[in-house]
C-alpha cells in the first residue's frame, strides 16, 4: 500500500486534509500532488462535505516543490539536458490551483508553520487563510532563479498591490504571519496554541453557511477583476437571479423572519 502523504479526516461537514511529509517540510513530490488532487476531488464529489480545511503535519505548512525530486532537480551529469519545469507546472501545479479555486465548497488554509514557494501560494489560493503567529510566508522562487508560480504572479498583485507584490517576489524575504495579516495577504493570524481550534471553528462556521452562495461569491469576485463596473453589476444580477431561485435563499429569509438559525442545504 502506498504511503499516506495526505491525511484525511471528516468531522461533521468539514473535511480536513493534512499534507504529511513532515521530514521534508511537506514539500511537494509527484506522489503528494497526486494524492492531494485525488483527496480534493473526493471532497468535491462528496455531498456530505461543506468545507475543506487544509493544513500541514509537523512544524511546516509546506516548503513548496521538493527540490530533491529528480524530476525537477538540475542534473549535473555531463550532457544531461535541462529539466522541463513548464511541464511540471502544467502537469501538477496548474491542475492543483484550478481544482482549489473551483471547489464546490469553501477551502480554508490553516498555516501552521513556514509556507514557502508553491507552499505559500497554495495557502493564498485557499478562500481564507488563517495562520499561527509563528508561521511565515516566503516567495522563495527568486532565490533559486525562478518566478512565483502556483498562481503567484496573478495572486500577489491582487492581494497586496503591485509594489508589495514585487517586493515580496523579487526579494524572497521571510514575511511573518503578523506582517502578512497587516498587508492583507491573510484573513488573520492567531496565537500558535489557538490555531487548530480557530481554524476548525472557521471551517465549521463556513460549513453551516449557504455553500452555493459562498462559492458563487468567490467566482464573482475572481471574475470581476476582468470586468468593468457595468459588466460586474450585470454579472451580479445574473447570479443573484439564480441564487434567489434556490432553496437556501428561501430558508435564509424564513429563518430570519422566524428568528431561528437557518438550515442551509444547497451545495
Ligand atoms: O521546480 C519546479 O518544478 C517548479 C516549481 C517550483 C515551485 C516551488 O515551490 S519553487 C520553491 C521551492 N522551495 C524552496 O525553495 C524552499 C526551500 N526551503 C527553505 O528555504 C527552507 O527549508 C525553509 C525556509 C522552508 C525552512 O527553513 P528551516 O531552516 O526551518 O528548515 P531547513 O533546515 O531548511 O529544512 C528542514 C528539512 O527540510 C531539511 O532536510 P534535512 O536536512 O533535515 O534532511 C531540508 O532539506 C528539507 N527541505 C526544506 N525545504 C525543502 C526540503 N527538502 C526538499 N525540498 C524543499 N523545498
Amino acid at each position: 500500500m502506498s504511503e499516506s502523504l495526505i491525511l484525511s479526516e471528516q468531522s461533521a461537514a468539514v473535511r480536513t486534509l493534512t499534507l504529511n511529509r513532515p521530514g521534508a517540510l511537506n514539500s511537494f513530490t509527484a506522489d503528494m500532488h497526486g494524492q492531494l488532487l485525488a483527496a480534493l476531488n473526493e471532497a468535491a464529489a462528496d455531498g456530505a462535505v461543506r468545507c475543506v480545511l487544509l493544513t500541514g503535519a509537523g512544524r511546516a505548512f509546506c516548503a513548496g516543490q521538493d527540490l530533491a525530486d529528480p524530476s525537477v532537480a538540475p542534473d549535473s551529469t555531463p550532457g544531461a539536458g535541462p529539466k522541463d519545469l513548464g511541464d511540471v507546472i502544467a502537469r501538477f501545479y496548474k491542475p492543483l490551483v484550478m481544482r482549489l479555486r473551483t471547489m464546490p465548497v469553501p477551502v480554508v488554509a490553516a498555516v501552521n508553520g513556514v509556507a514557502a514557494g508553491a507552499g505559500a501560494n497554495l495557502a493564498l489560493n485557499c478562500d481564507l487563510a488563517i495562520a499561527a503567529r509563528s508561521a511565515s510566508f516566503i516567495q522563495a522562487f527568486s532565490k533559486i532563479g525562478l518566478l512565483p508560480d502556483t498562481g503567484g504572479t496573478w495572486l500577489l498583485p491582487r492581494l497586496v498591490g503591485r509594489g508589495r507584490a514585487l517586493g515580496l517576489a523579487l526579494l524572497g524575504d521571510k514575511l511573518s504571519a503578523e506582517e502578512a495579516e497587516r498587508m492583507g495577504l491573510l484573513w488573520k493570524c492567531v496565537d500558535d496554541a489557538a490555531l487548530a481550534d480557530e481554524a476548525k471553528m472557521l471551517a465549521h462556521r463556513l460549513a453551516a453557511m449557504p455553500t452555493r452562495a459562498l462559492v458563487a461569491t468567490r467566482k464573482a469576485i475572481d471574475g470581476a477583476q476582468q470586468l468593468s463596473l457595468e459588466e460586474a453589476l450585470d454579472e451580479e444580477a445574473l447570479v443573484q437571479r439564480e441564487l434567489g431561485n434556490a432553496r437556501d435563499y428561501q430558508e435564509g429569509v424564513a429563518a430570519f423572519a422566524a428568528k431561528r438559525p437557518p438550515q442551509f442545504l444547497d451545495r
